[in-house]
């Protein structure tokens, strides 16, 4: 008699997290911004004291860039179209202006999370509610609850910490599939000298979607994005240090897929749905990761506005870190 293989069944978010803590009613029965109520104007003018060298970085990825666009798997890239150029006025139809004025004008057809972006709280959820109890059915033909769109208005601006993950393992980029916990984060945060204070914006570097222009298609085989994994202590530390922004240069902020239960995504539900965190991902940290390794500044002010679109589930962003 051949033995059946051992098959491990992938538990339901609904199991898994039964005992997670959420912040569901802590802001009120309306509130779409969650952790984000952490950022004040204490928090705000601290991290402008911040601010000492003049330097500026933004964190967008290019869209449309020539190299490619990383998105996630079932989403395409931006597609840019040319509507008018100076070609138009070669045509007796084109629009004639007083004066003999010629433009340009393009249009992109994009989702609003194939690039840099934040996500709205309630762009993922399980057992038929989202971010604050509210009823997955509000998501339908448009999120009438927890969209992007209130983030949006309010904007983010705090203390922003770079915990340069690639580089505390020595490494140019993280593996596929590799993991890491908030203990690391602050083994991480203590090797590069800065202290993950109470509030701070996380703004993580693994310099993973390096592999997507070395790899190409390639790069999609067996996707498993690195980054952090879930644990109960791991959603309390998040819990107790108040954190209202997690910002990485992955295209889903966290591994894909847990390598200790098997279940996808879990981190975008215990810590945005459940807790509130606003998640920022696919951003470009190379530039203030080189500089930070120079001078050793790894804390800045962090500011950043996602487009105001009405019931969108994400939209595009271009945060800037000042130091
Ligand atoms: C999913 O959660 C599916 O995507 P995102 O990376 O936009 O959060």
């Amino acid at each position: 008699m051949t033995a059946e293989p051992e098959t491990t069944a992938v538990p339901a978010l609904d199991d898994l997290l039964a005992d997670s803590p959420t912040n569901w009613g802590k802001w009120g029965d309306d509130d779409e911004v969650g952790a984000l109520n952490y950022l004040g104007p204490e928090q705000v003018l601290a991290a402008v004291g911040l601010v000492r060298q003049g330097k500026v970085f933004t964190l967008q990825r290019l869209i449309g860039d020539p190299k490619g666009d990383p998105v996630w798997p079932g989403r395409s890239p931006a597609e840019r179209t040319q509507i008018l150029d100076e070609s138009t006025w070669d045509s007796d139809d084109a629009p004639q202006y007083p004066g003999g004025l010629h433009y340009a004008d393009d249009k992109i057809n994009a989702f609003l999370q194939g690039s840099t972006q934040y996500d709205g709280l309630g762009h993922v959820w399980y057992g038929g509610k989202l971010w604050n109890g509210y009823d997955a059915r509000t998501t339908v033909g448009g999120m009438d609850k927890a969209s992007v769109e209130p983030i949006a208005q309010r904007g983010v601006v705090g203390r922003g910490v770079l915990l340069d993950m690639a580089r505390f393992r020595g490494k140019p980029t993280l593996d596929k599939g590799e993991t890491f916990t908030h203990e690391d984060l602050l083994a991480c945060a203590e090797q590069q000298g800065v202290e993950i204070r109470k509030r701070d914006v996380l703004i993580i570097r693994t310099n993973f979607l390096q592999l997507f222009f070395d790899q190409g298609d390639a790069f999609y085989d067996g996707f498993n994005e690195p980054g952090l994994v879930y644990s109960p202590e791991l959603v309390r530390w998040f819990q107790d240090m108040e954190i209202p922004n997690l910002v990485t240069d992955t295209i889903a902020n966290e591994v894909t897929t847990d390598p200790n239960n098997g279940v996808a995504l879990v981190l975008h539900n215990a810590l945005m749905r459940n807790l509130g965190v606003t998640l920022t991902e696919i951003a470009d940290l190379e530039a203030l990761a080189a500089d930070s390794a120079e001078d050793g500044q790894y804390e800045g002010l962090y500011v950043a506005a996602p487009l105001k679109v009405h019931k969108a589930s994400g939209s595009p962003v271009n945060p800037v870190v000042l130091k």
